[in-house]
């Protein structure tokens, strides 16, 4: 064989061999509060885990419960308490990163139900490597403050 045949091969090998994102990527505690009546947003915590030995990037969440969601961050500017919009979340090799109450969250908008107490809703990550993942969301009440 020669060696090109080779340097192929192993390039075959190492690409089979690299996880994808939804494989290392631990998802788990999502919870929302409950809506509000009439209320046509949301909120979803979660914690993110990456196992991986690459960075890993959420482009997308989605949901049947929400037009769109987004990932939002908390910041305090001025004695003001603002949302800031990112585009995507990275996480670096052995990270966790705790979405919760006052910080990152993922904001649901154009509600299509109401989120109900002891509910559980999926919501899809699609991640920058075109792998995809489920999570179960918990509902807790509306004013809930950690995970149900
Ligand atoms: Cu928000």
């Amino acid at each position: 064989m020669c060696e090109r045949m080779v340097g192929l091969l192993f390039a075959a090998l190492f690409f089979l061999s690299t996880p994808v994102a939804a494989d290392v990527l631990k998802v788990s505690d999502c919870w929302s509060r409950a809506s509000t009546p009439g209320a046509d947003t949301g909120v979803i915590y979660c914690s993110l885990r990456n196992e991986g030995e690459n960075p890993l990037v959420v482009e997308k969440v989605t949901s049947e419960v929400a037009g769109m969601i987004m990932i939002h961050d908390t910041v305090h500017h001025n004695d003001m308490v603002m949302m800031s919009h990112l585009d995507k979340l990275s996480i670096e090799p052995g990270e966790a990163v705790q979405l919760k109450p006052g910080g990152l969250h993922m904001m649901l908008t154009g509600m299509t139900r109401a989120l109900v107490e002891k509910d559980v809703y999926q919501i899809e990550f699609l991640y920058s490597d075109d792998s995809t993942a489920t999570a179960d969301v918990r509902v807790g009440s509306i004013g809930q403050l950690v995970a149900p």
